[in-house]
Parts: C-alpha cells; sequence; structure tokens
C-alpha cells in the first residue's frame, strides 16, 4: 500500500503558467534519499502535501499543489500556484517555502535563493514610499549618497551625548543623518523621548547653520506593534522624515506594520537588517540576502543594508550587486544566484553599504555601487579620527567630492587636512 505521495509533486514536464510564484532553492538531500525524493518533500511540504497518503482529500487540492519542475545538479525550481497564499501577507508566503521544509530529515541542507513573483501578486504590495526618491524629495540634490553616522561605541551615550557630541557634530561636518545603533531602542541611559527631543533640537540648529536637509534613522524597534506606532509618531511630531527599524528581528508582520504607518504619515523607512546573518550566512542553508531584501523592497522598506563586500562584514560582491541592482530596476536571471524580477509601479529602494568603512576605502565602495543610488554609513570611521567626530564627518564628504570630480584620494588629501589625517590614521586598510 502506497503510504506517501510525495512524488506527486515531481512534474519535470510542468510549465509554469504566467501567474505561478517560482521559487529557487539549493538543496542537498541526506544521505539514501534520491534528488527526486527530495525534490516531491520540498514542493509537498511547502505547499499542501503532507507525510502520509490520506482518505479524505478537498476537491481543491490539484489546483494548490506545487511543482519541483526543474533540477540543475543541487539547484531546484518548484512552481506555486497563486491560490496557494493570501495576498498582501509575506508571513501569509514565508510560512510555506520558507517553512517546516528547512528542518525536514530528508534534506542535508537547503537554501532559497530567490523568489520570482508574477504582477498578479505584487499588485498587493505597496513598496517604499520614497525609496531612491527621498534623495531629490527629501534631501532635495540630485544624486547621492544619503550619508549617516552611528554613534559609536554603539552603546554608552546618553541622550545628549548622542545628540549633541555626535548628531550635531557630524551634521555640521557635511552629513545627512545621525542614526541610531541596531541595539539602542529606549534604555535608561539614553530614553527614546528624550533622544528624539534633542536630535530635533540640534537638527534645527544645524540646519540653520549649514543650509542643509538633515534628518535622522532613530530606531523604532519595540516589543510591540502599538509601542512601534508611539514611537514612530514621536519621531514624525518633530518632523523627521525617516524612521529606523531592526527589519530581521522586529518580524515581518511588524514590518509591514511599519511600512503602512510610513505611508500614513508620508515617512520613510530605514531597514537595519541585523540578525540576518544567522539566516544568510551559510551558503548551503536559509536563505539569502538577496531574496531578504526583495521582501522588504515589496513591503515598503525605502533604504537597506546589503553590505559592503570590503568592509569588516562577510558579503560576496557577486550577491550584492545582484542585490542592488534587483533592489534598484528590474532584473533578469543569472544562473543558480537570481531570478528575473519585474517591479511594475514599486519605486526603487536605496542599498546602504555599512560596516568598518572609512574614507580610504569609499572610492572601492562607489566602484561597486555607484554613487547615485545609495546610502552609506561610516560609524567608527569618522569618530575614530584623530580630530574628533565633525572632522571625521568632514573628511567623509571630501572622500565623496574628490570621487565625484575623478580625483585619486590621496592627491586631494593634498590640499583637505581632515582627509588627509583620516588617510594618516587608517589608509586604505580593509578592518576584519
Ligand atoms: C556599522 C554598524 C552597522 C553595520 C551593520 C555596526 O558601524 O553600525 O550596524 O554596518 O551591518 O554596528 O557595525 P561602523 P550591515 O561604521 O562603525 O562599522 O550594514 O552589513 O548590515
Ligand atoms: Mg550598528
Amino acid at each position: 500500500m502506497k503510504t506517501d505521495w510525495y512524488s506527486d509533486f515531481v512534474n519535470w514536464d510542468y510549465k509554469p503558467k504566467k501567474t505561478d510564484i517560482i521559487c529557487l532553492f539549493r538543496f542537498e538531500p541526506r544521505k539514501g534519499i534520491s534528488p527526486a525524493e527530495a525534490a516531491g518533500r520540498i514542493a509537498s511540504e511547502s505547499s499542501c502535501g503532507t507525510w502520509t497518503t490520506l482518505p479524505l482529500m478537498p476537491k481543491i487540492l490539484p489546483k494548490l499543489k506545487a511543482y519541483s519542475f526543474h533540477r540543475n545538479g543541487n539547484f531546484l525550481k518548484v512552481a506555486y500556484p497563486l491560490e496557494l497564499f493570501e495576498r498582501g501577507s509575506i508571513p501569509g508566503f514565508l510560512s510555506g517555502p520558507a517553512g517546516n521544509i528547512f528542518g525536514m530529515k530528508a534534506v542535508k541542507n537547503l537554501r532559497l535563493v530567490d523568489v520570482q513573483f508574477p504582477m498578479e501578486y505584487m499588485k498587493d504590495f505597496r513598496g517604499p514610499n520614497y525609496g531612491k526618491e527621498a534623495i531629490k524629495k527629501i534631501f532635495k540634490r540630485k544624486h547621492g549618497p544619503i550619508t549617516s553616522v552611528v554613534p559609536k561605541p554603539k552603546l554608552g551615550f546618553s541622550s545628549k551625548e548622542h545628540a549633541f557630541n555626535v548628531g550635531y557634530s557630524v551634521w555640521k561636518g557635511g552629513i545627512d543623518c545621525i542614526k541610531d545603533d541596531e541595539n539602542l531602542t529606549n534604555q535608561n541611559f539614553n530614553k527614546f523621548a528624550t533622544r528624539v527631543n534633542l536630535l530635533a533640537k540640534y537638527r534645527d540648529k544645524a540646519e540653520k547653520e549649514t543650509g542643509d536637509v538633515k534628518d535622522a534613522f532613530i530606531n523604532v524597534t519595540a516589543s510591540n506593534t502599538k509601542e512601534m506606532e508611539k514611537r514612530i509618531k514621536i519621531i514624525h511630531g518633530h518632523d523627521f522624515k525617516y524612521f529606523m527599524i531592526d527589519v530581521v528581528i522586529s518580524g515581518f508582520t511588524a514590518v509591514q506594520t511599519a511600512a503602512d504607518l510610513a505611508r500614513d504619515y508620508d515617512m520613510a523607512i530605514h531597514g537595519h537588517r541585523a540578525m540576518h546573518s544567522m539566516i544568510t550566512r551559510n551558503e548551503k542553508h536559509g536563505m539569502t540576502m538577496l531574496f531578504l531584501a526583495k521582501l522588504m523592497r515589496m513591503i515598503g522598506v525605502d533604504n537597506l543594508h546589503i553590505g559592503t563586500v570590503i568592509g569588516k562584514l562577510e558579503g560576496v560582491e557577486e550577491e550584492v550587486v545582484a542585490a542592488k541592482d534587483m533592489m534598484t530596476s528590474d532584473v533578469g536571471e543569472i544562473k543558480n544566484l537570481r531570478l528575473g524580477q519585474n517591479w511594475g509601479n514599486i519605486k526603487p529602494a536605496l542599498p546602504v553599504s555599512s560596516g568598518g568603512l572609512h574614507p580610504g576605502l569609499l572610492p572601492q565602495v562607489f566602484d561597486i555601487y555607484g554613487t547615485t543610488d545609495i546610502a552609506i554609513q561610516v560609524g567608527g570611521g569618522t569618530q575614530g579620527h584623530p580630530a574628533g567626530a565633525e572632522a571625521g564627518a568632514r573628511a567623509v564628504m571630501q572622500a565623496i567630492e574628490s570621487y565625484h570630480l575623478g580625483i585619486p584620494l590621496s592627491d586631494y588629501a593634498k590640499t583637505h587636512v581632515e582627509l588627509h589625517a583620516a588617510l594618516g590614521k587608517w589608509g586604505f586598510t580593509k578592518p576584519i
């Protein structure tokens, strides 16, 4: 007697429909399980199957089945019918293709590389409120990069030190935004409401003195979405255009809620990806950063950290570039790395490059990303400057100017003292 029906979910002749959602997995079956057996389990457990045959089957079932339809070595494509998923819900999607299958004994390793969503599914997502348009609409400039600085050390500054010693200094030094660190929320030594209040006060002063638009990426990551909304309201009440959220730690429901609120208050979201490495770093298991970035653009995260390639944090150039392109435009398939994706009316998001950057590394970041559609964050690489945060900020701005002018950094440093001092301290070193 047949006890399982996994093979019903494999059809190598299946031609996906225009409305199917296509997932690209990298998979390794456990010893003793054939690739086809593993492929059946992947499509079954992530759609509507289970481990045993059943006497009672709903009539609709054939319409809900996913099919493993294409295999190339360890790479597998599975087609899912749209009817399977609640529309407009990322949690509703992930509980299938990113759910139980990742723990099944039959697969030793499984990685969700990318998902191609049809327009019919995309139309229920609104995407970023500003995205890359923030450069023009918020900062009133023609091109990027948007610049930001996180106070370092990560934690310990009081709200006043945060807003004045770091915020006001770097704003005056030419930086656009002061940014909370991922683990700064509402601690006793730096209360959220006091921080917002003081940041607004010093932002106004810096704007008056520099004539430039200044903003902040203030972290609204909280224990629940009601509290998160309260914090967004406080930030909005102080005339900031952005708020920041730890997108992985807070969870997809929270990010979807935050995106709705960003629309309500006409704000933009800075997405910090702390914790992503627990899911994305293992090349054989989990999901890719590229796919995580796709979900964030769909939901409506305007800025998202995706790596530097050359800084202190892990990230392979090929994937970072593929992700950056996917976040900013319609893209085609790259074998085993990315699926094609059309975005319809969803605005481009802005990739953020951050982590171990300093002026000496910025030209290489711009070679990878360009300077027009990018936000950068330089924390230690501003405040570690021998002459302090404001000089550090100036050195960053000088590195950007020199790149725009096509002048090598070392030449520009001859006439720019802050850049000269920064290169004197860090040179062109890549931190690890
Ligand atoms: C960078 C940073 C950012 C990381 C996040 C830090 O500080 O504030 O959180 O860049 O990683 O805490 O390390 P520095 P990613 O500029 O002083 O390195 O951007 O890769 O998500
Ligand atoms: Mg940080």
